[in-house]
């Protein structure tokens, strides 16, 4: 008998792009934050689409952005808990391929949430050319998912115009805190965040001086989108108000090229790829 042909593999066809506006959106979504929900439930929620890490991609179209989440993070899990609950399926229908990092700062000294983000952000490369990084409080739970968590190539966006607790108004004007997205060359043209701010207030201003500094704008949804629930807490023990914060700022645009990405001095204490997130647990020293 002549050897029966091996079977030739079909290439699959390329993806296509995913279409400009995902038919899965549903606009405006009731939110829920149960009380007995458990991180086994929310993985159990989950499990068909997540691969280890917290990474999920659309199965039938090729995403626009490959986006990473960073949430900066001690002691809030329950807030964690509710914030991958709506987070998941809320990127799954925006069709994106993205992944969530928790950045886990290890040890009791004061918390910086910024030098959290710049060690997110370099660890996080070292996975994925990542395009695209939203900078996520894990408080945050955003109410509408026609909220992209996508970037603008040319110009940073701010993703929380209104929250619950304030009325859905912007705080301020040039207001920069909660959720930004940025690509990731401009998040480099800007040397990241500042690694000096300790305690609570002031980098995201920082972070604002910096855009400004390299002429770009910073772009928000309309109002009645960029709305987000904050779940009530009170502030932590270990990030108190940061007293020198207004005398950092006026020093931003004299230090910014050497306070930044490029003197984040960090040690990675462990990397775990649980079913829901990539856990980073880092020591960031102290003030
Ligand atoms: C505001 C900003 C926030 C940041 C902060 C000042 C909004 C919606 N948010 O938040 O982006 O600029 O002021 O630093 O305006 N965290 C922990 N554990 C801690 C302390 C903080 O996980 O012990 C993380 C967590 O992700 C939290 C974030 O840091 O959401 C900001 O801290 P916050 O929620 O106490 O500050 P808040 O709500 O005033
Ligand atoms: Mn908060």
């Amino acid at each position: 008998l002549p050897p029966a042909p091996t079977p030739k593999k079909q290439p699959l066809p390329p993806l296509q792009s995913c279409p400009q506006q995902s038919p899965l959106l549903r606009g405006a979504v009731a939110l829920s934050f149960p009380q007995s929900l458990s991180f086994s439930d929310v993985e159990e929620e989950n499990r068909e689409v997540l691969s280890p890490g917290g990474q999920s991609q659309p199965s039938d179209c090729r995403s626009t952005q490959k986006v990473a989440v960073l949430i900066p993070h001690r002691n809030r899990e329950k807030h964690l808990l509710y914030l991958l609950h709506h987070l998941h399926p809320f990127l799954q229908r925006q069709q994106l391929h993205y992944s969530i990092y928790v950045i886990h700062q290890a040890g009791d000294a004061t918390f910086n949430r910024a030098k959290l983000l710049n060690v997110g952000y370099l660890e996080a490369l070292k996975d994925t050319a990542w395009d695209c990084f939203i900078f996520h409080d894990v408080d945050l739970v955003p109410e509408n998912d026609r909220n992209l968590y996508t970037c603008d190539l040319q110009h940073p966006k701010h993703l929380v115009v209104g929250r619950n607790v304030t009325g859905y108004k912007l705080r301020y004007k040039g207001y920069f805190g909660g959720v930004t997205a940025m690509s990731r060359e401009q998040f480099s043209r800007i040397n990241g965040f500042s690694n000096s701010y300790w305690g609570w207030g002031g980098e995201d201003d920082d972070l604002r001086i910096r855009v400004e500094l390299q002429k770009m704008k910073i772009v928000r949804p309309p109002a009645d989108v960029a709305r987000y629930t904050m779940v009530f807490h009170k502030r932590d023990s270990g990030n108190e108000i940061n007293n020198n914060r207004m005398s950092l700022l006026r020093r931003t645009s004299q230090i910014w090229r050497s306070d930044g990405l490029n003197s984040c001095s960090y040690t990675t204490i462990s990397t775990q790829r649980v079913p829901l997130y990539t856990n980073l647990t880092v020591d960031i020293g102290h003030p």
